[in-house]
């Protein structure tokens, strides 16, 4: 299915490696990494002109994947593949939101699982930013026949994948670094004059500076992304999306958070109780609050969001660390395991981690009942217990009170 068409455009890959080199912050074109990767997503693209791709993120999307989507989206068109990208969640950042209100980010949402009508329009599927364990929607689609042809992110690997490419590059801090990277090296040429282009510059701007913790955790390749899309982005715009302001209910989860905290070995862990769906971005927002204690290196919260629309339920948890020794993917498939599957409930990139649990069987939110109580209270003692041990491996159980 794939040809190998030549080249001619490529950068060279060599690069002198004589004893006269002046160590310098390698270019991301002398990374040689870098280059094969995108010579593979220039072939794959030459290769499915004509196609239609359906570009598939998380279910609760963050900038790096929105804006990483919209860049792929953007270089698609170029080689005449044309792109719709979805998500089966919700924008629930109030930053998100923003961003895709303001720069007419072109993402929406799946609105059912069930629909199958329109995948017959699309040859083939691409995840960005995300392996696919983190949409509720991608078994569906596999099951529905829809070839998986591509996958940009970086993101320990989360599930074995059978991908005409994968770009998996886990020790880059950002989708939108790699995004920038196919466009500094020609996949497609950013114009200061196209409005679009410029507005998704300063989306993959916003991504990038999202996922390094404002550039704080950022690496060489980040940096040098960040100053190539600086010739770009409009700084205007991207103020006017920081300066989104959060609502009362995702303060109330804060707030939650703050009061229910328990810190042991500098790791402060808070459940918040129920939270509705449209507010589940307030449990990472309380995470990244938490982390900022003093004495505190790593801060995980977590609570039950309930889906009124669809009476579903699951535990969200987040994980945020400031500890370079500590790997969010590792701790966070250490606590929690697999479920029957074999699926891990949860994994992370460099900083950061999630989880998701399913309540099943036990779903069912009803208005101030001792049953959801109960609930509550099982849940946050298995959490607790599981992270507890992990942290604190001496003492066991513990009381969670
Ligand atoms: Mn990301």
């Amino acid at each position: 299915m794939m040809t190998f068409n030549s080249d001619s455009e490529a950068p060279d890959v060599a690069e002198p490696n004589g004893n006269s080199a002046i160590s310098v912050v390698p270019r991301p074109n002398s990374d040689s990494d870098s280059d094969d990767s995108v010579q593979a997503v220039r072939r794959l693209l030459d290769a499915h002109r004509g196609d239609r791709h359906l570009v598939l993120l998380q279910d609760f999307p963050d900038p790096d994947a929105l804006s990483s989507a919209w860049a792929y989206k953007l270089i698609a068109a170029s080689y005449k593949i044309e792109c719709d990208i979805v998500y089966a969640g919700t924008l629930s950042h109030q930053e998100n939101i923003a961003l895709v209100r303001l720069t007419g980010l072109p993402a929406r949402r799946w609105l059912s699982a069930a629909d199958n009508s329109h995948l017959g329009d699309y040859q083939g599927l691409v995840l960005v930013d995300n392996q696919g364990t983190t949409s509720q929607l991608y078994e569906h689609l596999r099951e529905a026949g829809l070839p998986l042809v591509l996958v940009i992110d970086h993101h320990a690997p989360q599930s074995k994948l059978d991908a005409e490419y994968i770009d998996l590059r886990p020790h880059i801090r950002a989708t939108a670094t790699i995004l920038t990277e196919y466009l500094q090296q020609g996949l497609l040429n950013l114009d200061r004059n196209n409005s679009k282009h410029t507005k998704c510059a300063t989306a993959l701007m916003h991504g990038l500076r999202a996922d390094t913790n404002q550039l704080m955790h950022a690496g060489a390749s980040d940096f040098m992304a960040a100053a190539y899309l600086s010739q770009f982005y409009d700084g205007q715009l991207l103020s006017a999306v920081l300066q989104a302001s959060r609502s009362k209910r995702v303060m109330d989860v804060i707030e939650r958070s703050l009061r229910n905290r328990k810190v042991q070995n500098n790791v402060s862990i808070a459940g918040v109780g129920y939270l509705r769906y449209d507010d589940r971005d307030a449990i990472p927002q309380a995470a990244d609050f938490l982390v900022t204690e003093e004495n505190v290196h790593t801060a995980v919260v977590y609570g039950i969001v309930h889906d009124e629309d669809e009476e579903r339920e699951v535990v969200i948890g987040s994980l945020r660390t400031s500890k370079i020794t500590l790997d969010p993917d590792e701790f966070i498939k250490e606590a929690f395991g697999q479920d029957s599957e074999g699926r891990f409930f949860g994994g992370g990139r460099s900083m950061a981690g999630g989880f998701e649990i399913p309540v099943g069987f036990l779903s069912g939110f009803y208005e101030n009942s001792e049953y959801n109580r109960h609930k509550w209270e099982v849940f946050d003692t298995q959490i607790k217990q599981k992270l507890w041990r992990l942290v604190n491996p001496e003492e066991g159980m513990i009381n969670t009170d």
